[in-house]
């Protein structure tokens, strides 16, 4: 168990104005913020970084999506922060997360869901890597 965990606002968020509130719960939740920026993906970043999923049939879309907009990535601190984190954001699809998560009430689909929490630490160690050097993270 590890107590960082890595997350990106996705720019459906973004763009419908949920970066503030989104940012606030995340806050008031306990985690503290190591490392945040706010970037945009080129296509070919954000194949790279969704490269585990390029076998799945919406890998073309999630990329197409990851690229269109602004996206706030971040790294976070918590004990237990992967675990905690999923159960904040929700499932996967909106539909389907539970009252109150993140997901519930700022997503608009699942293809567009939001924001993104690491499923591992190990995946949490390089997500975060692949957006901050080390003198980046406090
Ligand atoms: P999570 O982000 O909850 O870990 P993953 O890792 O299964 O979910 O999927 C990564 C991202 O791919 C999701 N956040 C979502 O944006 C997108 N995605 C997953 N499944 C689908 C699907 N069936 N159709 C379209 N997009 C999907």
């Amino acid at each position: 168990m590890s107590n960082r965990t890595f997350t990106m606002i996705k720019p459906d968020a973004m763009k419908n104005g949920h970066a503030g509130a989104i940012l606030d719960r995340i806050i008031k939740e306990g985690f503290r913020i190591v490392a945040l920026k706010q970037t945009k993906l080129s296509a070919e970043k954000a194949g790279e970084f969704y490269a585990v999923h390029k076998a799945r049939p919406f890998y073309g879309e999630l990329v197409d999506f990851m690229s269109s907009g602004i996206i706030i990535a971040a790294i976070l601190e918590k004990a237990d922060a992967v675990a905690s984190f999923r159960k904040l954001i929700g499932a996967t699809n909106p539909a389907q997360a539970d009252e109150g998560t993140i997901r519930k009430l700022y997503a608009t689909s699942l293809g567009e869901n939001a924001i993104h929490g690491s499923d591992s630490d190990e995946n949490a160690a390089i997500e975060g890597s692949f957006f901050f050097s080390g003198l980046e993270q406090f």
